[in-house]
């Protein structure tokens, strides 16, 4: 195995896949790219991961890593690029970097919730994204033009399914919520943020993932249906 062979198993539609590729691309480091069908995943994706059986997977070296957040932390240990930092040198800051990329996962069934929601709970549920999304705004964000400043850093790669993801999942369940009128900064955010160069190139196509997001969702309906 070569020392510094570098793979990912992903899945094209994946935001967690996603924002290891533009860590990867961020830094520089190449990569093969491994696509898995997730509805018949790959025996080396199960070896790899065998606790969760989920993408994204880095292999370096013919060592797995598993969880999108650890991958990302070990990109920036591995490769830590001082003109590219994706973390702040100051460990305080360090420290808020983290604590708002744990914020955002602690948050994911907020945000899942109101995805999966039925006609009469959409109102309720995308209230507490709306406030949740505020937070991030408010406290997180700031007046800054990315999260780290004022270029892309970790959590701004954490936040990055809040760009076509959240859209989609807005339209399908027919609430907008993130709009300029209401989140302006992160509306900002998102605009610049979309823009970067190796975000841009490295974006799924946002009617092929609305397509996507539909169908899950369609199946997680008619499953709640034919078990109540
Ligand atoms: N906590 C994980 C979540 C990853 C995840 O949910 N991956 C999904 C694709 S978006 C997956 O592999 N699903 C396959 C399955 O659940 O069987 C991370 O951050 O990496």
């Amino acid at each position: 195995m070569e020392e510094s062979r570098v793979t990912l198993h992903g899945f094209w539609a994946s935001p967690y896949v996603c924002k290891v590729i533009w860590a990867l691309k961020l830094k520089g480091v190449p990569f093969e790219y491994v696509e898995e069908n997730l509805s018949d995943k790959s025996a080396a994706l199960l070896e790899y991961n065998p606790v969760h059986k989920k993408v994204p997977v880095l292999v370096h070296g013919g060592k797995a890593v598993a969880e999108s957040a650890v991958i990302l932390e070990y990109i920036e240990e591995t490769w830590p690029d001082r003109d590219n930092p994706l973390l702040p040198a100051d460990p305080y800051d360090r420290a808020l970097a983290r604590f708002w990329i744990d914020f955002g996962q602690q948050k994911r069934l907020t945000f899942m919730a109101f995805f999966l929601s039925a006609e009469e709970d959409k109102e309720r549920t995308g209230k507490q994204v709306l406030d949740t999304l505020r937070i991030i705004q408010d406290e997180a964000l700031a007046d800054k033009k990315f999260f780290s400043g004022n270029k892309i850093g970790l959590v701004d790669l954490s936040y990055g399914w809040l760009v076509h993801w959240i859209e989609c999942v807005q339209d399908i369940v027919g609430l907008p919520i993130m709009e300029p009128h209401s989140l302006q900064k992160l509306c900002e955010w998102a605009t610049n943020f979309r823009q970067e160069p190796v975000i841009k190139e490295n974006l799924p196509d946002k009617m092929e993932v609305a397509a996507h997001i539909r169908r899950f969702r369609e199946r997680f309906a008619s499953k709640t249906r034919t078990s109540t």
